[in-house]
């Protein structure tokens, strides 16, 4: 069945709407970061750029490091601009924007996100890397998608009995980062962890300006909980997304993140475009080894 004008909206070039993209602008393997101007921090260790494109905060270059070809992308910040940046990223692959038809044969994508985040256990240190071996959402993004097949449950399950916010309308789900690309990223320079996603920056991580948070106890609850020996390690706003869409098109992702706080000691790094700039730098090596 063809999809609807609606439903698959493309601009007057035949790019789909949001990021601008054309098919065949992209690579199946695509490194996701937050900020539009890390596009330019990663990019400029390519070989060469063939392709350069943006609207809103999606900025997209698409070249090579060492040979292989990779798209880097800015998502924003959010879970909601993953529902976007992910399911267009998907179309552009797997949708024949001339027929409108899902395409037969698919064309499965990695995605690595380059972020950066909090850690909520005392002893990560700020400057550190993690990788997502799960991550928690508490933003509500996969709720909108039938998602059993893709979520851990014994996680979600654990964690919901647990927390008990469910008064406060939060249920958790959890979803698991892709084994084979864990195993390629991973070394003793980055440590595991599990990665609680959420809304916002302020209130939906325990943050106080001038606002009281309505649940006082946010982090601590967080920071206390086990599973299997595993602790919650750090806070940020896309993993949970980026870990179910990828899942659920058929694709593969990690998430890493630069630790640039400890809201338990109350650090924040004096480092922190360097310490970007080496986890950027690692990533490209492990991708194009
Ligand atoms: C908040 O400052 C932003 O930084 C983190 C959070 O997930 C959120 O997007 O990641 P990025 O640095 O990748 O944007």
């Amino acid at each position: 069945m063809a999809l609807g004008d609606s439903e698959l909206i493309l601009n007057p070039d035949g790019s789909i709407y949001h990021l601008n993209l054309l098919p065949g602008d992209i690579a199946s393997t695509i490194i996701t970061v937050g900020d539009p101007d890390r596009v330019h921090s990663v990019t400029k260790y390519f070989d060469s750029i063939g392709i350069r494109k943006g609207k809103r905060e999606f900025l997209a270059h698409t070249g090579t490091y060492k040979g292989k070809k990779i798209t880097v992308i800015s998502t924003g910040i959010g879970t909601d601009n993953v529902d976007i940046v992910f399911n267009e990223l998907d179309a552009l692959f797997n949708i024949d924007f001339t027929t409108r038809k899902i395409k037969e044969n698919k064309t499965q994508i990695d995605f690595i996100r380059i972020g950066t985040s909090g850690a909520i256990q005392a002893d990560i240190p700020v400057d550190s890397f993690i990788l997502s071996q799960s991550a928690i959402g508490l933003e509500g993004l996969l709720h909108f998608y039938n998602t059993g097949h893709v979520r851990n449950s014994k996680l979600e399950t654990q964690l919901n009995s647990y927390l008990g916010w469910d008064t406060h309308n939060i249920v958790a789900y959890a979803v698991d980062a892709d084994e084979v690309l864990k195993h390629r990223i991973l070394s003793n320079r980055i440590r595991l962890g599990i990665t609680a996603t959420n809304s916002g920056f302020y209130g939906p991580q325990g943050r106080t300006l001038r606002l009281s948070p309505k649940i006082l106890d946010f982090n601590s609850k967080l920071t206390a909980f086990t599973y299997e020996n595993q602790k919650i390690t750090n806070l940020e706003m896309e993993t949970s997304g980026i870990y179910g869409l990828a899942k659920l098109h058929g694709h593969r992702a990690v998430s890493l993140n630069a630790i640039l706080a400890n809201r338990i000691t109350g650090e924040f790094s004096s480092n922190a475009n360097k310490t970007v700039d080496s986890l950027i730098q690692y990533t490209l090596e492990k991708l194009s080894s």
